[in-house]
C-alpha cells in the first residue's frame, strides 16, 4: 500500500503542469548552451532541461536596474544570456553595500532565496544592458530543487573540511558541490594511469590511495605518495596541459568527489597558485 503523504507527493508531480513561454529554435539553443553551463543545472536529462526552457522567460534589463533587492521575496531565478551585473549585500546597515562579485553570460543567480525558501541574500543591478533568461519558482522546484538542496547538504560538511578549499568561502564551495560527481574505487583499482591524458580532478571523500610513479619508461613504479579523506590529486595534468604525472592506486574501498576540467578551471582557477605551490613539493626522485 502507499503511505498519504507519499500518494500526496506523487500526486502533486504528476499534476504539475509546468508554463510553457514559446521560443523558437535559436532562443531554445541559446537557453541549452547557457544551462550546460550552469553547474546547478548541468546534471539535469535532456528531458528535464527542456521542460526548463519551455518555462525560460526572456527579460530585458536596462543599466542600473535592480533586478534583485536583498531583503525581499524572490520568486525567480536568473540566467545570464548577455551583459553585466553587479552583486554587492548589506552586512551591517551602518556600513553600506559591499561588493560580491560580477556576474557574465552563462552564470545563474536568485538561487538562494528558492532553494532556501529566504529572503534575497544581497543585490543584484545590471551595469550594463542585460538579457536574462527568468525561471520561475514552481518549475524550479519540481525539477531541480530536491536534488540541488540534497547535494548541497550531502558535501557542505565535506567541503569544509577540505584542507586546500580553506579560502573559498561557503557560497562558493556551495558552487562547487552543485558541480561535483561522486564515484567509487575497489581495492586496488586504478584512479589514474601515469602517461594517461585526463580531464578529471579528485577529492578523497573516504578511504584511501597511494600514487606510483615509474621514474623511467617500463621501469617499475614506485609508491611516491598516500592519501586519505580529504587529500586531492589529479590536479596536475589540469594544471600544466600535460599527461598524467603518476598513478593513483586505491588501497581500500575509496570514494571520491570529481569535477571535471571545465568545473576545475572556473571553480578552482582561484587557487591556481594554491595548488601549484603545494605541488612544488612533490617529490621529484623515488624515496
Ligand atoms: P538570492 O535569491 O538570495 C541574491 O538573491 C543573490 O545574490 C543570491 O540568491 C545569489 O544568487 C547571489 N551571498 C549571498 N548571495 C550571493 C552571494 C553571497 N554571492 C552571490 N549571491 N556571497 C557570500 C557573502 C558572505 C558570495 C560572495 C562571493
Amino acid at each position: 500500500s502507499i503511505s498519504a503523504e507519499a500518494f500526496g507527493q506523487w500526486n502533486k508531480k504528476e499534476n504539475f503542469q509546468p508554463r510553457v513561454i514559446p521560443k523558437n529554435s535559436e532562443q531554445k539553443g541559446k537557453i541549452h548552451e547557457r544551462l550546460s553551463k550552469s553547474f546547478m543545472f548541468a546534471s539535469l536529462d535532456n528531458k528535464e532541461k527542456d521542460i526548463i526552457v519551455d518555462a525560460m522567460e526572456e527579460k530585458n534589463f536596462t543599466n542600473g536596474s535592480i533586478i534583485i533587492e536583498q531583503g525581499q521575496d524572490g520568486n525567480e531565478l536568473f540566467v545570464v544570456e548577455s551583459g553585466k551585473l553587479e552583486c554587492t549585500k548589506v552586512f551591517k546597515q551602518e556600513e553600506g553595500p559591499k561588493f560580491l562579485k560580477f556576474y557574465h553570460s552563462g552564470e545563474a543567480f536568485g538561487e538562494l532565496a528558492l532553494l532556501y525558501n529566504a529572503p534575497r541574500a544581497a543585490t543584484i543591478k545590471a551595469v550594463t544592458e542585460c538579457k536574462c533568461w527568468c525561471l520561475d519558482r514552481g518549475t524550479f522546484n519540481h525539477i531541480v530543487k530536491d536534488a540541488a538542496a540534497r547535494k548541497r547538504e550531502r558535501y557542505e560538511k565535506f567541503l569544509d573540511g577540505v584542507e586546500v578549499l580553506k579560502s573559498v568561502d561557503l557560497y562558493e564551495k556551495m558552487q562547487i558541490a552543485d558541480a561535483l560527481k561522486s564515484t567509487s574505487f575497489a581495492n586496488g583499482e586504478y584512479v589514474i594511469r601515469q602517461g594517461d591524458w585526463g580531464d578529471v580532478f579528485y577529492i578523497v571523500e573516504e578511504g584511501t590511495a597511494v600514487a606510483r610513479k615509474g621514474f623511467f619508461t617500463g621501469g617499475p613504479e614506485v609508491e611516491v605518495k598516500q592519501y586519505g579523506a580529504g587529500d586531492y590529486f589529479g590536479e596536475l595534468a589540469l594544471l600544466k596541459g600535460e599527461p598524467r604525472a603518476a598513478s593513483i592506486i586505491a588501497t581500500s574501498q575509496l570514494k571520491c568527489v570529481s569535477l571535471n576540467r571545465k568545473a576545475f578551471k572556473r571553480m578552482l582557477g582561484p587557487l591556481d597558485d594554491i595548488l601549484r605551490r603545494n605541488a612544488t613539493k612533490y617529490t621529484t626522485t623515488p624515496n
